[in-house]
């Protein structure tokens, strides 16, 4: 048997097309209510130490640039509440000009319809800027036209993101996106300027609060991709793989869930957060990291899951409040887990899981936590990313940063990263450059 990593995941990537990531977060649906209750008393007594050395496997933030609604290109473009950057992910070349380009979800856009959604496709430069925008909506982009029906008003288009490269070989990345309130999955094909140039709907397979690339299991070619809806089993979640082709198609391989986990009501498992991981514990099988945001009273758990050749799980280990070596406290609501990518280093990946709901700094400011893991999925070494640490971030209150994340590319010591914020405003996104140090 063999396995191919999606998108060549351990390469040194210049082309920020190769990244493979996932989504991410957000959440009024699960646990996450607008009036917030929260009594956290904020007591942590956090112990983020860096186990200083040679070169540190985990990087530092060295910059950060902010895309929101007052970029010139999106001047007069997002709403209130349309929740811009709920998800994300680096999708590839689109335009083909050498530069991978972002999907940025907006799942309460109003095109059409309350709530139906849209994503934005920013054709990025060189210099983490954007040239151009192109929107996918009911009324934008050419989607309406290869629908079965209108996006219905609640239906959420554009709340996960998947990047399974080039489907059909004309050059040109696509893209697989969901509605999961309503159960729907769309693969689209996409032009090089951004607009759908074809689109297959499937109902019914599942409801995909997360979406990710993985692994190719069966060696066709095509990374799996692995959908989560936290609310399956009662509130524990699971995960299903899904096998796709150049078609378009769609076809349910497998689960993860309560079966394979030790996963209980509200847990969460696979919302909404899920990305690939590598080979963790050097079995010749590559692993995935799963979040659990509403386990442990919302504090938030990161599941290491050990997977064998055809996706099952052998083990899992989760990462949390006092769990899995993690050595930070997490407050209640905290949502540790709501967003999880990993930084592909050739020596050492990096897991990124973002908090949203952190407190430390002021109420709902948000951070992210850094992991380097250990070959049985704990955790080795870790480093929290505050607001503070964060070169040019000041979230305002609020401000849920790292809501979801997205992975642009690595190359070298450097990584890029996609950081959403402002869950109850426009929504904004950041994108922050990373550098190990010696
Ligand atoms: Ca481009
Ligand atoms: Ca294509
Ligand atoms: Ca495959
Ligand atoms: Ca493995």
């Amino acid at each position: 048997m063999k396995y191919i990593l999606a998108l060549s995941f351990f390469c040194a990537c210049t082309d920020p097309s190769l990244s493979v990531d996932d989504s991410g977060t957000d959440g009024t649906e699960l646990g996450d209510p607008d009036t917030d209750t929260d009594t956290d008393t904020d007591t942590d007594t956090d112990t983020d130490t860096d186990t200083a050395a040679t070169t540190m496997p985990i990087p530092v933030p060295i910059d950060a640039q902010l895309i929101d609604g007052s970029h010139p290109l999106l001047t007069g473009r997002l709403d209130s509440g349309d929740r811009f950057a709920r998800a994300h992910i680096a999708v590839g070349d689109v335009d083909g000009d050498g530069v991978g380009d972002l999907v940025v979800g907006g799942r309460s856009d109003d095109d059409g319809a309350t709530d139906a959604g849209a994503f934005y496709v920013l054709f990025l430069t060189s210099d983490n800027d954007i040239r151009d925008v192109q929107k996918v909506s009911a009324v934008e982009g050419g989607l309406s036209a290869h629908l079965e029906q209108p996006l219905p008003e609640g239906g959420f288009f554009g709340y996960a993101f998947a990047a399974p490269g080039d489907l059909d070989s004309d050059g040109v990345p696509d893209l697989i996106t969901s509605s999961p309130t309503t159960g729907t999955l769309f693969v689209l094909f996409l032009n090089a300027d951004g607009t759908v140039r074809d689109a297959v709907q499937h109902d019914g397979l599942v409801d995909a609060w997360a979406l990710s690339s993985t692994y190719d299991f069966d060696g066709d070619g095509i990374a799996e991709i692995a959908a989560g809806n936290p609310n399956a089993g009662r509130g524990a979640g699971e995960l299903t793989w899904l096998s796709t082709s150049p078609t378009g198609e769609l076809t349910t391989v497998g689960s993860i869930g309560v079966d394979e986990l030790s996963l209980t009501t509200d847990d969460g498992f696979g919302g909404r957060s899920i990305a690939p991981v590598g080979d963790v514990n050097g079995d010749g099988w590559p692993d995935i990291v799963v979040g659990a945001f509403a386990a442990d009273d919302g504090r938030g758990r990161t599941w290491v899951v050990l997977l064998d050749d055809t996706g099952s799980a052998l083990s899992g280990t989760s990462i949390g409040n006092g769990l899995g070596g993690f050595t930070s406290v997490l407050d209640a609501n905290d949502n540790f887990g709501h967003a999880v990518i990993v930084l592909p280093f050739s020596d050492v990946p990096v897991v990124v899981s973002g908090a949203n709901r952190d407190d430390d700094t002021f109420e709902d400011a948000g951070a992210l936590y850094a992991l380097t893991l250990t070959s049985t999925g704990q955790v080795d070494s870790q480093v929290k990313w505050g607001e503070q640490q964060i070169p040019g971030v000041s979230t305002p209150m609020l401000g849920r940063w790292g809501r979801s994340l997205s992975l642009l590319g690595v190359d070298g010591n450097q990584a890029t990263i996609a950081v959403g914020g402002g869950a109850r405003t426009t929504g904004n996104i950041w994108i922050v450059t990373l550098e190990r140090q010696p």
